[in-house]
């Protein structure tokens, strides 16, 4: 559903993890001095998905497990706009695992915000693909979305942040912003972001997360360095957080799918599609088929 409505107070309970989010959202989108009608949000189907209620942009509540295929749609529609979608764990790694996996090959320049609360909030807590062992009774291991992500060798711009520290979050979304602005490709970004009400990990993330940029050898242009980096810190019971992959210089250039698709930028949306400017195309079209 395409939104057109003024927004409206945050629904979440107070203290939800995603408020950082939204205000890290408010504050790169300021710093970027990205005008509201220039943004689009896709939300996927959570609490979190709601966000785009609660900004005054160009919003759309897309299907549970869908909403990167509506984001890649909006963004080859008018690459002009700064595309982000934004959903939770159950939504991005349970029912929409395809689209995730697949979003990093496509490498559409657009950021994709999850915020990962290990559970399904809106449905009252159930175990999500990243809860751990022993919440709501779940007995598998939990899905690790970043040595996934650096296992596709795209140069993709890959980041995991805590709204804890809502200042680091905000620099990083900035960066993953500027990286779409500049039709580099895909950019990742899992929001470490607690429910406090079913699942209140705050205290506990607070006390593990290891910004990964202070360790020895950090290199975000070296996925096996980071992979190496990001098993090791997790072995040692702790959750890396940071710039994940960066792609090197040698790898920079306008590489988005839609630079490929559209090479001058503009979409079917602002494409001129009147019969007076296409009326050659329309003529050998109909040639070719009668
Ligand atoms: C096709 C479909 N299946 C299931 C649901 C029920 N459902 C709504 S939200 C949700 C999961 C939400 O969890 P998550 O994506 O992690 O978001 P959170 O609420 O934690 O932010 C589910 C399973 C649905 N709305 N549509
Ligand atoms: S149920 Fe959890 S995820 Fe949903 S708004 Fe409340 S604290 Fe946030
Ligand atoms: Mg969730």
């Amino acid at each position: 559903m395409v939104q057109s409505a003024k927004p409206v107070q945050p629904i979440w309970c107070p203290g939800c993890g995603d408020f950082g989010v939204l205000a890290a959202v408010k504050k790169a989108a300021n710093e970027l001095k990205i005008p509201p009608y220039q943004l689009a949000l896709v939300g996927g189907i959570g609490c979190s998905g709601s966000i785009h209620n609660f900004l005054e942009v160009n919003g759309i509540h897309a299907l549970h497990g869908r909403l990167l295929a509506q984001a890649i749609g909006v963004k080859l529609a008018n690459p002009q706009l700064t595309v982000v979608a934004a959903g939770g764990d159950g939504d991005g790694y349970a029912i929409g695992m395809g689209h995730f996996i697949h979003a990093f090959k496509h490498n559409v320049s657009l950021v994709y915000l999850v915020m990962n609360n290990e559970t399904y909030g809106l449905t009252k807590g159930q175990a999500s693909p990243t809860s751990q062992i022993g919440f709501e009774g779940n007995i598998e291991h939990p899905f690790d979305s970043i040595l996934t992500s650096l296992s596709i060798p795209v140069p993709n711009f890959i980041a995991r942040t805590f709204s804890g520290d809502p200042k680091t979050m905000t620099a990083i979304l900035v960066e993953a912003l500027k990286f779409t602005q500049d039709h580099r490709g895909f950019a990742f970004i899992e929001d470490l972001s607690p429910c406090v009400t079913y699942n209140d990990t705050y205290k506990l993330w607070r006390e593990k997360v290891q910004d990964v940029s202070k360790l020895d050898g950090y290199d975000p242009t070296d996925r096996q360095v980071m992979f190496r980096l990001c098993q090791e810190t997790r072995e040692k019971g702790k959750i890396p957080v940071g710039v994940m992959h960066r792609p090197s210089d040698a790898e920079k250039g306008e590489i988005g799918l839609e630079k490929a698709l559209l090479p001058d930028d503009l979409g079917p949306a602002r494409a001129d599609l009147s019969i007076d400017a296409n009326l050659a195309s329309y003529t050998k079209l109909i040639r070719s088929v009668t």
